[in-house]
């Protein structure tokens, strides 16, 4: 049968442009990493330690990011229209379970989707919040779905296994963990061409020897309210930043299953504390980096030779969070451990004119 060629055409383009739609995902497992993991989504609430549904999770629209869908995630997005999502709100669950994990330790999640497929959609980025009442990020991954989600898809359990890094810096406590792919490109036009979110939340109890209020320490956003309405500019992450690790180096704190676990760097320059440094100036260099944006203009994210320069600012800030929070006694550690840290990257410079490159702790 004849067909003309612009009708193909057209007909083809319309196949190409349909998104996977209805595809989504869902967490199918989750727990230490190293542990036996245990069932997560899909599966009875009560006997699990993730908020459940029955189908795939649905996705919040870009548009729609002041929804208190965004909190928790939902199970339905309305197909083929601009609509806020609907379905069950996961806020409104409470899962039976927790899982317990110590600082220091891993947690893995394999996400799924439809049978075979693993986590269906091709491109976009993943972050981590926990929360206790607000929510601070503890790790992210630009391009993390193409980089090292799909890559980890593991034909055994039908998904794909990604760690996330409990950091040692977390207090002892119940959270919830926010665990957040955003996806690209999968949204059709009669969906507004929106980037999609999909929030999971799981229960954890943190253990270790970490104490205190995570809101005293870390600097906590709200959702709604963390993330500006429309779609973003894919060359960064939505939200706050991430607050940098105990040595104050930051943030590669996850790996797919098929890496090696060798850290990669954070960046060149960052600030690294000796491991000596009292625990109050780790705290305080891990708040004022996660406020750097708003202490030091001039500065690009975490380089510390810029950070270690803005005395009347940023080390200001730092001086006067050790002043509060560190033990009699203490202060004086705290101020020249990050004395020596500046040291040690100036002095790093001078050597070989570069800036010294640091190895993130948190590889798993
Ligand atoms: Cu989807």
């Amino acid at each position: 049968m004849f067909v003309p060629s612009s009708l193909l055409a057209a007909f083809l383009l319309a196949f190409a442009i349909t998104p996977a739609v209805n595809a989504h995902g869902f967490i199918k497992q989750w727990g230490v990493k190293g542990q036996t993991l245990e069932k997560a989504q899909k599966t009875d609430l009560m006997g699990s330690s993730f908020r459940a549904v029955a189908s795939n999770t649905g996705w919040i629209g870009s548009q729609f990011v002041d929804s208190q869908a965004i909190a928790w995630g939902a199970s339905d997005t309305p197909f083929g229209k601009v609509t806020a999502p609907g379905g069950t709100f996961f806020a409104t669950q409470g899962a039976g379970k927790q899982v317990s994990v110590s600082s220091g330790q891993s947690v893995q999640l394999v996400v799924s989707g439809n049978p075979g497929e693993g986590w269906p959609h091709p491109r976009g980025h993943i972050m981590t919040y926990l929360a206790q009442w607000k929510f601070f990020k503890i790790q992210e991954e630009k391009d993390g779905i193409q980089n090292t989600l799909k890559p980890a898809y593991d034909k055994g359990v039908d998904g794909n296994r990604y760690n996330v890094a409990i950091p040692e810096g977390v207090p002892a406590g119940n959270y919830i963990m926010r665990f957040e792919l955003l996806a690209f490109g999968q949204s059709s036009q009669a969906e507004g061409g929106q980037d999609q979110y999909y929030p999971f939340c799981g229960q954890l109890t943190v253990g270790g020897s970490s104490t205190g209020n995570a809101a005293d320490k870390f600097a906590t956003v709200s959702f709604p309210g963390a993330y500006k309405k429309g779609n973003i500019d894919q060359s960064t992450t939505p939200g706050p930043a991430v607050f940098a690790t105990l040595d104050g180096s930051s943030t590669s704190s996850s790996t797919g299953s098929n890496d090696t676990g060798s850290s990669t760097s954070s960046g060149s320059g960052a600030i690294t504390l000796a491991p000596s440094a009292p625990a109050c100036a780790s705290m305080c260099l891990n708040i004022k980096i996660s406020q750097q944006s708003s202490l030091a203009t001039q500065c690009a994210e975490r380089d510390g030779a810029c950070l270690c320069a803005a005395t009347s600012t940023f080390v200001a800030a730092y001086n006067n969070c050790a002043a509060d929070n560190c033990p009699v006694g203490g202060l004086a550690a705290a101020k020249s451990a990050f004395s020596d840290a500046c040291s040690a990257l100036s002095g790093a410079r001078r050597r070989d004119g570069r800036m010294v490159r640091v190895r993130g702790v948190l590889s798993s």
